[in-house]
């Protein structure tokens, strides 16, 4: 007696030419591509700001738009990156179907590879877009977990594509054999989803680039800071408020500068001695960036009445309670840079206490992080 073949378990078939190797290949390469400009902008970000105790003498100050260039474009790839990522997945999600669901140890071991990276894409996607609203909703602290997972998800790309180098290869061409094959198939036009699929990385970053790319604010309508909003035209982080720092007397209040001579001065002093002005511009870590023209007394000056010698660190510390960004220290080619000031004016207004009143430190090339707002102490190290 013949048995009746057991039911097959219903797999959906993919024959359309949006879930092809081809298809594949060409949203691989653009997402390649963000994927590795947000690297390598990360990369520098980390560096600047928390730079390996022998690199601190080597990080230079220049260009001074260096790093407002490097992470409007980190925020940027990562964000093109989202519509890239979500097309991607569609067309490869076919896969998650393949049977047998494993064929070799070689096969387990490249799906798990693949499983990982697409977590740690996710992961990395996610967590940068709620950073850049600064919304949190999670235990662990943002830095380090995102630094982390960018090295888990560059290492399991680099191993995708050594897996998939031979399909890569067959399908990087529009005139190759196997393109041309493909090109026989039925189904909807591939042409149309890649046109749609730059339409949709055109319009986010249309939308949200004018957060840090002025010449495009107008169109800034999705990114959450404008860089024209806030108080005296620039945006702002913590406020004195929420930093804990308000009600500072300008007679009242003193900067302490120690090293072989230490001193005080106050703020009349301070005006009194040679002001500068800088345009430079605040680049958050978050994103967005905004020029200003700063006026102040520059720290090198302050750091030699204080008898620094010129290899000299220095430590800044706020009035600031407590906070990540209340002590910050930089490396003496930023502190002996001519444009490095302890800011007194924004825009020729004095400070608003949203932006460092009495005294906030302004530096070319530095994160957003290190401009030290509400200065209440200069440390020659
Ligand atoms: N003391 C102190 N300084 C600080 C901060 C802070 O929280 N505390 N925030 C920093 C961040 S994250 C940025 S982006 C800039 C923003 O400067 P602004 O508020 O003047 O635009 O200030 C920096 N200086
Ligand atoms: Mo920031």
């Amino acid at each position: 007696m013949r048995l009746p073949s057991p039911p097959r378990v219903p797999v959906p078939s993919f024959t359309a030419r949006l879930h092809d190797p081809r298809t594949a290949t060409v949203i691989g390469r653009w997402l390649g591509i963000a994927v590795a400009v947000c690297f390598v902008t990360g990369l520098i970000s980390h560096v600047l700001q928390h730079p390996p105790e022998a690199l601190v003498p080597l990080l230079p100050s220049r260009p001074a738009w260096g790093y407002r260039l490097s992470q409007g474009l980190h925020v940027a790839s990562g964000t093109a990156a989202i519509p890239l990522l979500v097309a991607k997945l569609w067309t490869v999600y076919p896969k998650l179907f393949a049977q047998p669901v494993v064929r070799s140890v070689r096969h387990a071991l490249e799906r798990l590879s693949v499983a990982a990276m697409v977590a740690a894409a996710v992961f990395e996607l996610f967590s940068g877009l709620l950073n850049i609203v600064q919304w949190y909703p999670w235990p662990f602290s943002f830095v380090p977990v995102h630094f982390a997972v960018a090295w888990v998800l560059v290492g399991a790309l680099l191993v995708h594509v050594a897996v998939k180098a031979p399909d890569i290869t067959a399908h990087w061409s529009r005139r190759s054999p196997e393109v041309r094959a493909l090109a026989a198939a039925d189904g909807p036009d591939r042409r149309s989803l890649l046109a749609g699929l730059a339409a949709a990385v055109g319009a986010v970053t249309l939308v949200t680039v004018g957060q840090s790319f002025t010449p495009l604010k107008r169109f800034d309508l999705l990114a959450p800071r404008h860089p024209d909003r806030g108080p005296q035209a620039l945006p702002v982080n913590r406020t004195a408020a929420a930093a804990g720092v308000t009600g500072v007397s300008a007679g009242r209040w003193r900067l302490a500068v120690t090293g072989p001579r230490p001193y005080e001065i106050g703020l009349a002093e301070l005006r009194a001695m040679p002001q500068h002005t800088v345009t430079l511009p605040i680049a958050c870590v978050e994103g967005w960036s905004r020029s200003a023209e700063w006026t102040g007394v520059r720290i090198r000056d302050l750091l030699e009445r204080a008898g620094a010698p010129p290899g000299a660190r220095l430590r800044v510390v706020s009035l600031e309670g407590h906070g990540a960004y209340r002590v910050m220290e930089m490396g003496q080619g930023y502190a002996r840079d001519p444009l490095t000031l302890l800011a007194l004016r924004i825009n020729g207004e004095v400070l608003s206490p949203d932006h460092g009143f009495p005294a906030r430190i302004i530096a070319p090339n530095r994160p957003g992080v290190l401009q030290t707002k509400w200065v209440a102490r200069l440390e020659v190290l």
